[in-house]
């Protein structure tokens, strides 16, 4: 299946392929697709910006939503949907012939206020039921993979409580794969989370895995988030990773790649998010506003050199590398959880430019990885 992919996506159009690697999806065709994502929270970037979309459009064969197809979103009300945004992707996709990816169907974060308010456990579980039947049949042939459930883990690989844990019960991930494979045998259906190269939390989602497998439930792939910083996961730690999430069976992809710069406000851990408040402006926790220093956009560049030397290493294994974004100018990073800093973890910067570190994925020098 996933080679498959890899050629349909990625070498259409054949004269693409067969010319000058200038663009980050050539450069990886033989390997693994390549990911962007495209937002619509504040900036409505697929409506409103075109340059970004030619930045993705050029470099890029897979597509995320960003926050379009999340509950809130796209089931606003307890009977109410709403596609507009996901559509206008998906149609970008299409236009594109890009793999396109559904973000995603069961995430106890981003959901409206009315799911904690039902009370009855049978009217969950078909509320449940009914949503993820009609995201998946309304995008049916066009959403190339689901991301099914989304962060199910604690850190120490006991399942998160959740509403869906609380309404349903342990077996929630078990019900969300079925009803997703009932609406669509034809999707492929991934388990998504962060922090997989903690070993418990790796453990965890092993489990999920083979436990799915075992009572013959389909599960395709498994999503390693890759929310990374300069030193941390180390490269050991990824490849353990791959390595291990690999050896149950399911494609591994590389869901959510950006590597922050600046200091980690979640190290101030047990602080409520509202509390971080008080650190806007704050030049401890915002240190590059008049830009990337030089040493640091050095080792941002080595550090996806690594990174990306590593995934071509594991390319058997691995079938897909999604960004999280595009540009540094619409990161996440930027406001979370502090707000409107400047964080540089892309390889395009502020003013739609490509960074040291795109030129440098672009000379990896394939024949030199062992
Ligand atoms: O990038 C997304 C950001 O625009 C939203 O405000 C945020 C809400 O929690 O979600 C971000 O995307 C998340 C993704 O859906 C799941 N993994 C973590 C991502 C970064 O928070």
């Amino acid at each position: 299946m996933r080679n498959l992919y890899i050629l349909l996506f990625s070498c259409l159009p054949i004269l693409a392929c067969s010319q000058g690697k200038d663009n980050l999806k050539d450069k990886f065709s033989d390997y693994f697709l390549i990911g962007a994502t495209i937002n619509q929270e504040d900036y409505q970037i697929i409506d409103k910006d075109k340059k970004v979309l030619k930045i993705v459009s050029e470099n890029f064969n897979s597509l995320t939503p960003e926050n379009s197809m999340k509950w809130m979103h796209s089931h606003p009300e307890y009977s109410k949907f709403t596609f507009s945004n996901a559509q206008k992707i998906t149609d970008f996709a299409k236009d594109n012939n890009m793999y396109l990816l559904g973000h995603t169907l069961v995430w106890h974060n981003q959901v409206p206020e009315y799911i904690s308010e039902i009370a009855d456990k049978g009217k969950f579980n078909l509320h449940l039921k009914n949503h993820i039947y009609q995201l998946v049949t309304r995008f049916k042939g066009k959403v190339n993979m689901w991301d099914v459930v989304n962060e199910a883990l604690n850190d120490d690989g006991t399942l998160r409580e959740t509403v869906f844990l609380k309404m349903i019960g342990d077996d929630y991930i078990e019900k969300a794969f079925q009803f997703a494979n009932d609406s669509d045998p034809n999707v492929e259906l991934a388990y998504n989370d962060y922090n997989l190269y903690k070993p418990k939390k790796r453990a965890g989602a092993i489990r999920i895995i083979n436990s799915l497998k075992e009572k013959g439930i389909r599960i395709d792939a498994v999503g390693v988030q890759a929310h990374w910083d300069l030193h941390f996961p180390s490269i050991q730690q990824i490849e353990k990773t791959i390595i291990e999430l690999a050896a149950t069976g399911v494609d591994v992809m590389i869901t959510e790649l950006d590597i922050t710069v600046i200091p980690n406000p979640y190290e101030l851990a047990g602080i409520a998010r509202e509390e971080f408040k008080k650190f806007e402006g704050d030049k401890k926790w915002d240190p590059y506003q008049a830009g990337i220093p030089d040493n640091i956009q050095k080792k941002l560049t080595k550090r996806y050199k690594e990174i990306f030397e590593l995934f071509v290493k594991h390319h058997d294994k691995i079938s897909r590398v999604t960004f999280w974004g595009t540009t540094d100018k619409y990161t996440w990073r930027n406001d979370n959880p502090i707000k409107n800093r400047a964080d540089y973890p892309l390889l395009f910067d502020r003013k739609y430019n490509k960074k040291p570190a795109f030129f440098e994925l672009l000379n990896i020098d394939f024949s030199k990885i062992k």
